[in-house]
């Protein structure tokens, strides 16, 4: 049976992605880091069959939407292409992740689907490979492959074949926590993939930012060597402050933020002068992520939500990497 079940976890980014040289490869204009989320995750059962019917894909027990159903079909290809097989593919994934809200579903979602559709067809793929074909469903997902604390290599060659995410630390090496205050768990109005394309292509910031990045990725790897929170915590408030300034700049302008967004971000200095370290980070949707000790989880909880808005708190730890599950 050319059959596979595998789960992958979300992630976050610490220094973001934000911009693609290449869109149909997607390969990123800059590298980026992430953490793994262990509390979010995504299965993808992926099945080959002999035949020449559609390709069935279903998320959630329901129809793929178009963009997800495309961005499926890519990955599939590449696999069979890979595989020299020409068969039918019949996926179905399932989670705990809503999706297009800016929590990684489409970053799960796509590794677990690279890493079931690469084992079903019997693929002996290294990780960077698994990496670099989940990258083609969603720039992000490439991070979730290797898990931990993961950095995306933007890499030079034109095929992308050096674009893909390695780990830097495994998720035992920090016991860092993700306490996520969701503001509005909807699908948001502009898409990760229209946003960035908007904003590379007209933002009067984009230069800026893509200049920006190289630092951040220092700082945040040497805070993540050293364990060093404050380090950490302020490289990754730079970086996402500095990529959502980015779409103010674009024509015509927009913003993922709502006001309960603001009202988390200022929670969270609130947080900070009272001594808890906090920082925050934002992806592309209204919802915050704050970075704190283990020790300090309940403090910031509590205080997200007693935020106008917030209409959940979650909590995750650093997650582990992809993996084929028993069949
Ligand atoms: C990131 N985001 O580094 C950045 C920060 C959102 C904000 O990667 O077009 O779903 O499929 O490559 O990966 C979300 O965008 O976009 C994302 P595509 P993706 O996590």
């Amino acid at each position: 049976m050319r059959s596979a079940r595998a789960i992958a976890h979300s992630n976050v980014a610490l220094a973001k992605y934000w911009g693609k040289r290449d869109e149909r490869l997607v390969l990123p204009e800059t590298g980026s880091i992430s953490i793994t989320l262990d509390a979010l995750w995504t299965e993808a059962s992926v099945r080959f069959g002999e035949g020449d019917g559609p390709d069935l894909i279903e998320v959630g027990g329901a129809p793929a939407g178009p963009s997800d159903g495309r961005r499926t079909l890519r990955v599939l290809d590449l696999v069979r292409s890979m595989a020299g097989f020409s068969g039918t593919a019949e996926v179905h994934c399932w989670g705990n992740l809503p999706l297009g809200a800016g929590l990684g579903s489409s970053a799960a979602g796509f590794a677990a689907i690279a890493t079931a559709a690469s084992a079903a067809l019997g693929l002996r793929l290294t990780e960077a490979e698994v990496s670099a074909l989940a990258r083609q469903g969603s720039g992000s997902a490439c991070r979730s492959v290797p898990g931990g604390f993961a950095e995306w290599l933007c890499g030079r060659a034109p095929d992308g074949s050096d674009s893909y995410a390695v780990r830097l630390f495994g998720p035992e090496h920090w016991d860092l926590r993700v306490v996520i205050a969701i503001v509005n768990s909807g699908r948001k109005e502009v898409s990760s993939r229209l946003g960035m394309r908007r904003t590379a292509e007209s933002s009067v910031f984009y230069d800026a930012w893509r200049l920006s990045v190289e630092r951040e990725l220092r700082e945040v790897r040497q805070a993540l060597a050293d364990r060093d929170l404050t380090r950490l915590g302020e490289a990754a408030e730079r970086s996402a402050m500095r990529m959502h300034a980015t779409t103010l700049g674009a024509d015509p302008p927009f913003s993922y933020w709502l006001p309960a967004t603001l009202a988390v971000l200022s929670r969270v200095r609130v947080l900070r002068r009272g001594g808890t370290e906090a920082y925050a980070t934002i992806d592309a949707g209204p919802n915050v992520k704050v970075l704190c000790r283990p020790q300090e989880v309940g403090v910031v909880e509590a205080a997200l939500r007693d935020v106008q808005g917030v209409e959940d708190v979650l909590t995750s730890g650093p997650g582990p990497a992809a993996r084929v599950l028993p069949a």
